[in-house]
């Protein structure tokens, strides 16, 4: 039995392996975005993984830079005044340890925000820095656009039309899109016990894409083949990494996998990440997309709309399997 001198304050975090050399996922799919052969490149990789990593993209290294920056210092303040600018439910703010509303815990402290159009909605007074603002707002702006030519070459490359069949779920008056500001801080009392704190724990997004961007400290896994091995996903602070959502799964009838993922934390670095999900307006029917629907196939789901699917999501844990209740039996 270990003895902990100091037992540490992780105790109601469930505790991971910590990632060994070997578990590296050294094949993450990358998508070159200025080529020709992107579009393909996508959706090969969201049939496979429902997750790949996009460079050359054309965000400026700064945008990435200056909104790290800010966050690393609004991260750096004293508890109480972070406090003031939560809690994060309900809606929107900052939160610590605590994910969702039933129970979830992970090690990290982060700021959920609402997204209107390109920027941070003014409903939102969080965070309140002008500097944070702004330099969130354009990175808002960059992300977006990522997303949009991420779901513009998923339809070329599924021969949906028109062109923006997808990414006008994300950009209509109304889409539900969201921002979330992570910080892992790192947990040194687990050092060298060949375990780490659950940073955030495995799930899938709801939403249909979410595009995320961190800092160089790595602790992203994804799940291959439905959970049966986890693998680690090296940092790459110039790239974005795309999840596939639960949504976008429906919308393909299965044929693009919403991935499990989960964030394991280091024991000796910070990590902070910017997660962009782009979720439809709250009364867009979920549907598999008819020109995806081959010659008798039948849709997999009930039919819901992205409010219902919203409100249910906010009634399961983490971990829980959200499209089952939905799938037709
Ligand atoms: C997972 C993806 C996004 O981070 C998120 C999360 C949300 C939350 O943290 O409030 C949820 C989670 C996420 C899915 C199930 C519910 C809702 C926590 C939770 C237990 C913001 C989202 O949209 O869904």
């Amino acid at each position: 039995m270990v003895v902990l001198a100091n037992p540490p304050v992780v105790d109601q975090i469930p505790l991971l392996r910590s990632p060994g050399p070997r578990d590296s996922f050294a094949a993450v799919p990358v998508v070159d975005l200025s080529s020709p052969g992107a579009a393909r490149a996508i959706v090969d990789a969201s049939e496979r993984f429902g997750f790949f990593k996009v460079v050359n993209h054309g965000v400026a290294g700064d945008t990435m830079e200056r909104a790290e920056t800010e966050a690393v210092k609004f991260f750096a303040q004293a508890q109480a005044d972070k406090d003031r600018a939560g809690p994060a439910y309900p809606p929107f703010g900052y939160g610590s340890k605590r994910i969702g509303l039933n129970g979830d815990m992970g090690w990290l402290e982060y700021l959920l925000l609402a997204v209107d159009s390109a920027s941070l909605s003014d409903a939102c007074t969080v965070p309140a820095a002008a500097a944070f603002r702004a330099a969130l707002n354009e990175y808002i702006t960059a992300v977006r656009k990522v997303a949009v030519r991420v779901l513009e070459a998923m339809a070329e490359g599924l021969g949906i039309a028109p062109a923006d069949a997808l990414s006008a779920m994300v950009t209509e008056q109304g889409s539900d899109q969201l921002f979330r500001v992570n910080h892992y801080p790192p947990c040194p009392a687990l050092q060298g016990l060949g375990c780490s704190a659950t940073g955030f724990g495995e799930h899938t997004d709801p939403q249909l894409i979410s595009v995320l961007r961190s800092n160089g400290t790595s602790g992203l896994q994804i799940a291959l083949r439905d959970g049966a091995q986890w693998v680690s996903v090296p940092s790459d602070r110039d790239a974005f990494f795309v999840n596939v959502g639960d949504s976008l799964q429906v919308l393909t009838n299965g044929r693009f996998r919403s991935v499990k993922h989960r964030v394991v934390t280091n024991s000796l670095m910070s990590r902070v990440s910017f997660i962009y999900f782009g979720g439809p307006p709250l009364a867009q029917r979920i549907a598999p997309l008819p020109e995806l629907l081959g010659e008798g196939e039948e849709s997999l789901y009930r039919e819901f709309t992205w409010g219902e699917y919203k409100k249910a999501a906010y009634n399961t844990r983490l971990g829980d399997n959200r499209l089952a209740q939905f799938e037709k039996k």
